[in-house]
């Protein structure tokens, strides 16, 4: 019996795929068809698929060409598989020509007639309208915003507003957008409006286009207090619109799949988190106007309050100075059963990593860990040792505006990675710290 095997993403399942199945199907006598997860695809950088994994081997096994469906989940998979099953044919569309030639140290390798004029790309140009977003800001975090939304289809990025008008001009003429000569034309101008502005005016810009009825993703930090993010979140409900913060983290495939081997015990129940932040500032950046609690605390509450739960007992907050704002804040949050401290700080410097101990063991997320693409779980037994690597794409901010793209088109907001009460609890700490008496004061 002579077999074949041939692997796909089977997004929106159309003529070009039922083809090549059927061309697959005729080099043999038994077809399996490997259909990609979710993780892998997004793992290989394919953002945009619209069908989940189920959806899609569902699609496969309608076809009824398929005599076996596996699932493919890992880079070198197919070599396993093909020695698994004893495979005599691999077979893929000729939009991979030369690809896979290493395989044919394994197996017959077939580059099939790919279908012109049909791609799952080009459906789902035609089944998603694009959203067109408007900046408000033109900072550093603003500009890798626009390039990162070229990897996310249905995103048009179509304009761009500062208060400064001539950097205005000048971002939209480097990005070809409109520059906007006021906020009111911004909103006109879009569906959506991402906030990259000072975070003393996220509040106000996101409450003007909420009430314009525009969908907003705003950059960290969110607001400056609980009533004002409460606010917010009820006009979003209110005029059913999609209300997200920009934490990139939460949306990065490395960082959930940490957090889920977390929750499946493997470091034994965590006792202690230290996460860190700390990125030496030059002396005239406005960053520093900002504070160092305002510019990174919001990344390392995330994997606290995400692993250990909202419902800390106590926070106390250690911090330098200087003119009025932190430089440098440790703070420490105390639980029922556990402890986690983190530190962030703009004008002192110290290692980004992030450690989480368990009674079993512990995990090791090395510096710039609010990027993950790589951690390791470590024992005393150190041959159990175990490193995970990941692709983290570009600058990363790519995941988290398919978040809130799917989200828009969707009609509807998934807080699995990042919830409404983790963000409210952000705010809460921030405010607390802003108005702490009690915060101790490192001086020199
Ligand atoms: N295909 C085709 N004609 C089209 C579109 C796709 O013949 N118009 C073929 C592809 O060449 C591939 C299969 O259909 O063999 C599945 O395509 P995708 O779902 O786009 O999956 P792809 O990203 O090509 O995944 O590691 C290799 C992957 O698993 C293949």
């Amino acid at each position: 019996m002579k077999k074949v095997i041939t692997y796909g993403t089977y997004d929106l399942f159309h003529e070009g795929h039922l083809n090549l199945l059927k061309r697959a199907k005729a080099l043999g006598d038994y077809l399996i068809v490997g259909v990609t997860t979710d993780n892998f695809d997004l793992e290989r950088g394919k953002l945009n698929v619209c069908n989940n994994v189920m959806e899609r081997i569902e699609a496969v096994r309608k076809t009824g060409l398929a005599d076996q469906i596996i699932i493919e989940e890992y880079i070198g998979q197919k070599i396993d598989d093909i020695l698994k099953y004893n495979i005599d044919i691999f077979a893929i569309g000729s939009d991979w020509i030369g690809k896979f030639d290493y395989l044919e140290e394994y197996c017959k390798v077939v580059y099939l007639p790919r279908t012109e004029g049909i791609s799952s790309t080009i459906l789902r140009e035609e089944y998603n309208e694009s959203v067109n977003i408007g900046i408000v800001g033109t900072g550093s975090i603003a500009r890798r915003f626009v390039v990162e939304a070229q990897h996310v289809s249905s995103t048009n990025i179509s304009a761009v507003y500062n208060i400064d008008m001539n950097e205005c001009e000048r971002f939209g003429k480097e990005f070809n957008l409109t520059a906007c000569s006021s906020y009111g034309k911004l909103l006109a101008e879009s569906d959506a409006i991402y906030i990259a502005s000072p975070p003393h005016t996220h509040y106000e810009y996101a409450k003007e286009a909420l009430e314009a009825k525009k969908h907003v993703i705003c950059e960290t930090p969110f607001v400056l207090s609980t009533k004002q993010a409460e606010e917010l979140y009820q006009l979003a409900e209110k005029n059913k619109l999609i209300l997200m913060v920009a934490l990139k983290t939460a949306y990065c495939p490395a960082f959930n799949h940490l957090i889920s081997l977390l929750k499946s015990g493997v470091i034994g129940s965590i006792i202690s988190i230290d996460a860190s932040v700390t990125n030496l500032t030059d002396e005239n950046s406005p960053k520093l106007s900002y504070g160092s609690m305002n510019e990174n605390a919001s990344f390392t509450l995330l994997p606290i309050l995400r692993l250990l739960g909202t419902d800390y007992k106590k926070i106390e907050f250690y911090s330098k100075f200087k003119n009025d704002f932190d430089i440098y804040t440790k703070g420490i949050v105390q639980y029922n059963n556990a402890v986690a401290s983190f530190q962030v700080g703009l004008g002192v410097k110290s290692e980004g990593n992030l450690v989480i101990s368990g009674t079993k063991g512990y995990i090791y997320v090395p510096a710039p860990w609010w990027k993950t693409d790589y951690f390791e779980v470590r024992y005393e037994d150190q041959n159990k040792n175990k490193k995970y690597f990941y692709t983290y794409e570009g600058e990363g901010l790519r995941y988290e505006i398919k978040e809130f793209i799917s989200s828009i088109l969707n009609a509807s907001i998934s807080y699995t990675k990042l919830s409404r009460k983790e963000i409210m609890t952000i705010v809460d700490i921030h405010e607390a710290f802003l108005n702490n008496p009690d915060i101790v004061n490192i001086i020199q």
